[in-house]
């Protein structure tokens, strides 16, 4: 039987009560970090002295909002990591898989790992705890943990980076469900965040410039096509993939896929319509099982998801494109 959430959440404060008394805690977030996990990271981190985000590379966005608050993160280099001294707890945020973070985990370290993510590829031994939650992002989990047992820690600046990852990975509530706005709610509930001015400064010059080039450039290569019962729109772009799909969602794709390849890995970004997904779609477990058969990483969510390997971009696209074909319409 699954503990209920209060339950792990409790056993979420124990293993972090425990791992502090030992030593330091890490709390890792994914490589190319997004709001959502450097956000759950420096939050979980602000609730115990012992404890500091830590992660390889973060995106612009994550960046600029850490510099805005001035907020505390611990750069990684994935060759070699300088851990925190007498590290007694790894807690990775936001990450279906190990090597999402980018970095090779000690293991004999006790692991606790909180995500939101439809599909898990962790292995937990003896010591390890797992919050696994449908949830909209994982700021969401770490916010009721705050709630219920680190209230003062639940500051104005805790609480904007908490909203920043829902914002996110929600779309800016597009893909919300009914938690994601009781998370909202309960986030403002203090009344110090105005939110429409947090949002007019989360949007604030996102794009640059070339990344406009490459997106309007990617959206001139798409072509669309019919993938068994589902109409797919794709394209390439060697960076802003996910912008470059939702205009493919926009202009009426069922799924949209954007790939790129870069130092001889290929990247497939997937996205699927709401009525796709209700009509049988999951991008995530189609990614996942592509990757256990071709190799890489591979999985998401049910509406998006994301596939990095070594095949080439020819060969990514065709096995992607079987396996959508594949899936029945109900
Ligand atoms: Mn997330």
């Amino acid at each position: 039987m699954i503990d209920s959430q209060d339950m792990q959440l409790s056993k979420l404060d124990d293993w972090l009560t425990n791992a502090a008394s030992k030593g330091a805690i890490a709390i890792v977030a994914h490589k190319n970090g997004d709001m959502d996990t450097i956000g759950s990271a420096i939050s979980l981190a602000a609730s115990r002295p012992e404890a500091m985000a830590c992660g390889v590379h973060i995106c612009k966005l994550a960046r600029r909002l850490l510099e805005k608050l001035d907020a505390p993160f611990l750069h990684l280099d994935a060759q070699s990591p300088r851990w925190p001294k007498k590290l007694a707890g790894i807690v990775v945020v936001d990450s279906a898989a190990e090597d999402q973070t980018g970095l090779e985990l000690p293991r004999d370290v006790p692991r606790c790992i909180i995500d939101h993510h439809s599909t898990s590829d962790w292995s937990l031994e003896e010591g390890d705890i797992q919050l696994l939650w449908p949830v909209s992002a994982t700021t969401q989990i770490i916010h009721q943990y705050l709630l219920k047992h680190k209230k003062n820690v639940l500051t104005s600046k805790v609480r904007r980076l908490l909203l920043a990852g829902l914002v996110a990975d929600t779309g800016r509530f597009r893909h919300a469900d009914a938690s994601s706005f009781e998370s909202a709610s309960q986030i403002l509930d203090d009344g110090i965040i105005d939110y429409a001015d947090f949002i007019e400064e989360f949007e604030e010059d996102i794009l640059t410039r070339s990344d406009n080039g490459a997106i309007s450039k990617a959206l001139s290569r798409s072509d669309g096509i019919d993938a068994g019962p589902w109409w797919l729109l794709k394209s390439s772009a060697g960076t802003q993939e996910s912008v470059v799909c939702r205009a493919l969602m926009s202009a009426g794709a069922d799924v949209a896929i954007c790939m790129r390849r870069r130092e001889g890995i290929s990247r497939l970004t997937a996205r699927a319509s709401r009525g796709a997904v209700l009509a049988g779609v999951h991008v995530g477990n189609i990614l996942s099982t592509l990757a256990r058969t071709h190799g890489g990483e591979g999985g998401g969510h049910d509406g998006a998801a994301g596939w990095s390997c070594s095949l080439d971009l020819m060969a990514v696209e065709s096995a992607f494109i079987h396996a959508l074909a594949g899936v029945e319409k109900k």
